[in-house]
């Protein structure tokens, strides 16, 4: 951001409610006006901001009267919504809430506090004191607790309440976050995210009312968009782990293949593990070829570590050509000796549809192994 005069623009010392609102018209007009009392009980300068995706009840409308600016984000999403707020904000200190009237608004100084001691995030835990059926047994018993767990198990995020929407922020916290969804499961990338890149993430005891009006969350459709966040963010468990073990099973099949020469017989079923290795072994390596080129992308955005970083970026290329061409040369050289073997006897040699099948994986594994080279060069320019 640059004023007229060319430099950065500096964020005002107050505060910024951001609340996104769709259809909220029961509620809107008391969030804004709690929030203004919650911004002057807290001695400092300050805007509440709404953000509206084109309701139809006229919330709009009421949120203006109540004394908020009303931005609109023709995207639609509670993520839209809250980025949208989040770049109209005009203070350094940034509060997002709902426009449900189920957060205390007016005690926004207390979420906003561990901010001055340090703290680059700070959320709301809602479980210190939920107000009878303010939240469904679901949400509270299964969904949000197995999304703090999953947040936990694989980026080490450790808060009692993920999906908190009650939340404050500077605006450098912010600026580093670099947040791009458009749905609910913003809650989640903002925490994984913070965590990737050390910020320091303050918890709050608060409440949460019964909301009146409809409720926008859609339970299966934003879970799913909330664990398609997180796998997406963890290239490790997505291709890291069943990479491993896939070429771990493959090399496995192989080596029982020319051990045993044949087929394995389990009960009355015959198994002939030649044919299962090169799917183990193609697959596995091409998971792990994944996992370097998205591992790669996430740590040019500053959200993974660098793995291949022992490899200078302008050799990978000449690595992936040289490695991935020699293991191609080596599958076709044992193709060629099967087939002058073949020519030179009529009869079909010991090993040989085992000493086929190696030599088609190497094929396939290091012509992979060059196109992947390829794609990671080509997205490098
Ligand atoms: N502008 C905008 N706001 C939205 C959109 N979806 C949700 N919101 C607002 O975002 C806030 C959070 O949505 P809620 O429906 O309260 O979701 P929730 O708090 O997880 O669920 P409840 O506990 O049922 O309230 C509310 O203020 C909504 O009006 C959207 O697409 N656009
Ligand atoms: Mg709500």
């Amino acid at each position: 951001m640059a004023d007229e005069s060319g430099g950065a623009k500096r964020p005002a010392a107050g505060i910024s409610v951001v609340l996104p609102c769709l259809d909220e018209a029961a509620t809107v007009e008391a969030c804004v006006s709690k929030a203004l009392r919650g911004i002057s009980r807290s001695g400092r300068p300050g805007e509440v901001v709404v953000v509206d995706n084109g309701s139809t009840d006229g919330s709009d409308h009421a949120a203006k009267q109540a004394g908020a600016r009303v931005v609109r984000e023709p995207t639609p999403g509670y993520g839209a919504a809250l980025r949208r707020g989040f770049a109209a904000a005009r203070h350094d200190v940034v509060v997002m809430a709902d426009a449900d009237d189920t957060y205390d608004l007016e005690d926004l100084a207390a979420v906003a506090a561990p901010l001055a001691d340090g703290a680059d995030l700070v959320i709301a835990n809602r479980f210190a004191n939920i107000r009878a059926g303010a939240m469904p047994w679901l949400h509270r018993w299964v969904g949000v607790p197995a999304i703090n767990a999953l947040l936990r198990t694989v980026y080490g995020v450790r808060v009692s309440d993920s999906q908190s929407g009650y939340r404050a922020m500077r605006r450098r916290a912010l600026d580093q976050l670099d947040l791009r969804s458009d749905g609910m499961e913003l809650a989640s990338e903002m925490l994984i995210k913070a965590r990737r890149r050390r910020l320091r993430v303050a918890e709050v005891p608060s409440s949460y009312s019964v909301r009146r009006g409809e409720s926008k969350l859609r339970s299966l459709r934003d879970g799913w968009r909330h664990l398609r966040l997180i796998l997406l963010l963890a290239p490790s468990l997505v291709f890291l782990a069943p990479g491993v073990c896939l070429l771990a099973l493959g090399l496995l099949t192989f080596a029982a293949a020319f051990a045993l020469g044949g087929a394995i017989q389990v009960g009355g079923l015959r198994w002939q593990p030649v044919f299962a290795g090169p799917i183990f072994v193609v697959l596995g390596a091409n998971a792990l070829g994944m996992w370097l080129v998205g591992q790669e992308r996430l740590a040019r955005r500053g959200i993974a570590r660098r793995h291949a970083a022992w490899l200078p970026k302008k050799r990978r290329l000449d690595a992936a050509l040289a490695g991935g061409g020699l293991v191609a040369l080596i599958g076709l050289c044992i193709d060629l000796f099967l087939f002058v073997v073949w020519v030179a006897s009529p009869s079909i040699p010991v090993l040989a549809p085992q000493l086929a099948a190696l030599a088609q994986t190497l094929i396939i594994v290091g012509a992979n192994a060059v196109l992947l080279g390829l794609l990671g060069a080509s997205s490098d320019i």
